[in-house]
C-alpha cells in the first residue's frame, strides 16, 4: 500500500481543483454562491454568539480572515483525509467530497434570496473534486508495487506531475475567481448602501384600470426579479459608482463628462417604459415593463451640442458592448433617459447598475445600453455597433405585437365562460384595439385595460364562451395609427419577429 502522503496529496489537489472550478463558476456565471463564501456565511450564522464574540475580541476586524483561513485549513485537511480514504476504501474518499459539496449546496440554498442556480458552484466543486480524485487515485494505484507496472518510476513521476498540475490549476482558479468577483462585490456593496434620490418629476400614477385581476396574466409592472435579462456579459460588470463617469464625445461642440454624484443632483424624472428584445419570438417573454428613474438624455446632448450632420449616438458599456441609436430618438420629446432607478430600487446589477439607457420605442439592442459609460455622437455611415456588426438591422423600432398569457397553451379548461387575456404593445405609438379569434371564426373585439402611456404595453381580456373540443385561439393588435398587426411570419433576424400568437386549448 502506498504511504499516507501521496494519497493525501491527491486528495488535497482534487479538492483544490474542485474549489477552483466552483469559484470560477461562481465568479463568471452565478455571481453568487462562491463555495468558500457561502460555507463561511453559514458558519458565521451557526457559530454560537460567545465564540463569535471571542474571535472578534481576539482578532478584531481580522475575524473574517481568520474564518476564511480556518475554513481553508479544514477543507484541505478534509481533502487529505478524502485521498487517504479513497486509497483505503474506495469510493469513501469521493463520498466525503460529495458530502462536502452537499454542505456547500445547503449553505448556498439557505441564504436569504437564494435561487436554485446558487447551488451550481458547489455542485461543480463536488463534481470536479470527485472526478479528479478518481483519476489521481487510479494513477496512484497504478504506481503501487502490488501492481505490475512496466516502469513504476515513470508512472509515479506522472502521478506527481498530475497531482501538482491539478493543485496548481485549482489554486490559480481560486485566485482568478476571487479577482474577478471583487469588482462585482464592490458594486453590490455600493448598491446596497445607495438610496435613490427623490424624483423631480414623478411618473403619472399607474391607472387603477391598467390591470385586470386575472391569474396568470403578466403583471402590468414587472417586478425587478422577474424582468427579462438579455446581454452578452458573461461577467456582470462590477462598477464602483464612485469612479463611474459618462463621457459624451464625438461630433459635439463640447465634450461632456458627468460623474454619478453629478447625475444624481440633476432633476431626475420617472417614466414607465416597456423594454423589448429584438430576439423575442411571437408569443415570447423577452419583454417587461418598469417604472424607471433617470435623467433625459436630450438635456445632456443639448449641453454637448451635437453637430448638425450627426445622425446616431453610439453608446458604449463598460465591458465594450455598443448600441447605435438614431439621434432623433434621444433628442425628441420621448422619455429617453439615463436610468439609475428601476421600480423604486437602484438598478439591479444585472440590469445595468449604476446607470443604463432606456429609450421608448426601440428594441434593446439599439438603445438600452446597460453599464453605460460613453455616448459617441457620430453617423450611421461611419461606425457600426455590436449587433449591427452581426447582421442585425441598423434601425430597430419595436414592432406592433400581442401575446396570449391565459389560458396557458396546451391547457385543459372547463366549458363555459373562459377568461382569455394577455398583453399587446407598440411602444411609442400605442395600442388602440385587440381582437381575438377562435379557430377560423370572426375576429372578436377584446376589452383593453387602460393605457399607462403609449410607451408601455397594455393588458387585454376576452370572455370566451368555450365549447367542448380542441380550439385554437389567436390574438391580433391594432396600433394607434390604425395599423393592424401583420399575420405575415418573419424571423427575429434581422429586426424583430412578426406573425400572430396563437395557442391551443382543450375544453372538457
Ligand atoms: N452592456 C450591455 N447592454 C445591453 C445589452 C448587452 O449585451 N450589453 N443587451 C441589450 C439588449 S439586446 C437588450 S434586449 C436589453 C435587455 O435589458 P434587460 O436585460 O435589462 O432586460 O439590454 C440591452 N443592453
Ligand atoms: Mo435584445
Amino acid at each position: 500500500m502506498v504511504s499516507f502522503w501521496r494519497p493525501a496529496a491527491a486528495g488535497v489537489a482534487s479538492v483544490l481543483a474542485g474549489v477552483g472550478a466552483g469559484e470560477l463558476v461562481s465568479a463568471f456565471l452565478v455571481q453568487n454562491g462562491s463555495p468558500v463564501l457561502v460555507v463561511g456565511a453559514l458558519i458565521i450564522d451557526l457559530v454560537p454568539a460567545w465564540l463569535k464574540e471571542g474571535v472578534i475580541a481576539l482578532f478584531g476586524t481580522g475575524d473574517k480572515a481568520v474564518l476564511v483561513v480556518s475554513l481553508a485549513i479544514v477543507v484541505l485537511a478534509a481533502g487529505a483525509l478524502a485521498g487517504w480514504l479513497e486509497l483505503r476504501r474506495p469510493p469513501l474518499g469521493r463520498i466525503l467530497i460529495g458530502v462536502g459539496g452537499a454542505v456547500g449546496v445547503f449553505a448556498a440554498l439557505t441564504r436569504s434570496g437564494a435561487g436554485l442556480l446558487d447551488a451550481a458552484p458547489s455542485v461543480v466543486t463536488a463534481a470536479v473534486g470527485i472526478i479528479a480524485l478518481g483519476i489521481l487515485a487510479r494513477m496512484l494505484r497504478g504506481t503501487s508495487p502490488t501492481r505490475i507496472a512496466p516502469d513504476g518510476s515513470v508512472t509515479r513521476r506522472r502521478f506527481l506531475a498530475a497531482t501538482g498540475t491539478t493543485a496548481a490549476a485549482g489554486a490559480l482558479a481560486v485566485i482568478v475567481g476571487q479577482v474577478v468577483a471583487t469588482g462585482y462585490r464592490t458594486a453590490a456593496a455600493a448598491r446596497a448602501a445607495f438610496h435613490l434620490p427623490k424624483p423631480a418629476v414623478v411618473a403619472p400614477p399607474i391607472p387603477a384600470g391598467a390591470s385586470f385581476d386575472i391569474a396568470g396574466l403578466s403583471p402590468i409592472v414587472t417586478p425587478n426579479a422577474d424582468f427579462y435579462r438579455i446581454d452578452t456579459a458573461l461577467q456582470i460588470p462590477g462598477i464602483d459608482p464612485a469612479t463611474w463617469k459618462l463621457r459624451i464625445v464625438g461630433m459635439v461642440e463640447n465634450e461632456v463628462e458627468l460623474t454619478f454624484a453629478e447625475l444624481l443632483k440633476l432633476p431626475l424624472e420617472e417614466s414607465t417604459t416597456t423594454l423589448t428584445c429584438v430576439s423575442n419570438e411571437v408569443g415570447g417573454d423577452l419583454i417587461s415593463n418598469a417604472t424607471w428613474l433617470g435623467y433625459p438624455i436630450r438635456h445632456l446632448l443639448a449641453r454637448a451640442k451635437p453637430s448638425a450632420d450627426a445622425d446616431m449616438v453610439l453608446s458604449k458599456s463598460q465591458d465594450g458592448w455598443t448600441a447605435s441609436t438614431p439621434i432623433e430618438a434621444l433628442t425628441d420629446e420621448r422619455n429617453a433617459i439615463l436610468a439609475v432607478g428601476m421600480n423604486g430600487q437602484p438598478l439591479p446589477l444585472e440590469h445595468g447598475y449604476p446607470v443604463r439607457m432606456v429609450v421608448p420605442g426601440l428594441y434593446g439592442y439599439v438603445s438600452a445600453t446597460k453599464w453605460v459609460v460613453e455616448l459617441n455622437v457620430t453617423r450611421f455611415d461611419k461606425v457600426t455597433s455590436y449587433w449591427t456588426d452581426r447582421g442585425w438591422s441598423q434601425r430597430g423600432p419595436v414592432k406592433l405585437s400581442s401575446r396570449i398569457d391565459v389560458p396557458a397553451s396546451g391547457r385543459q379548461v372547463a366549458a363555459g365562460t373562459v377568461a382569455v387575456a394577455g398583453v399587446a404593445w407598440s411602444q411609442h405609438v400605442g395600442v388602440s384595439a385587440v381582437h381575438v379569434r377562435i379557430d377560423s371564426g370572426p375576429w372578436e373585439e377584446a376589452t383593453l385595460a387602460d393605457a399607462i402611456s403609449v410607451d408601455t404595453w397594455r393588458q387585454w381580456k376576452y370572455a370566451w364562451p368555450a365549447t367542448t373540443g380542441t380550439h385554437t385561439i389567436t390574438v391580433r393588435a391594432t396600433d394607434a395609427h390604425g395599423t393592424v398587426q401583420t399575420s405575415k411570419v418573419a424571423d427575429v433576424v434581422p429586426n424583430g419577429a412578426t406573425g400572430l400568437h396563437s395557442i391551443q386549448v382543450t375544453v372538457a
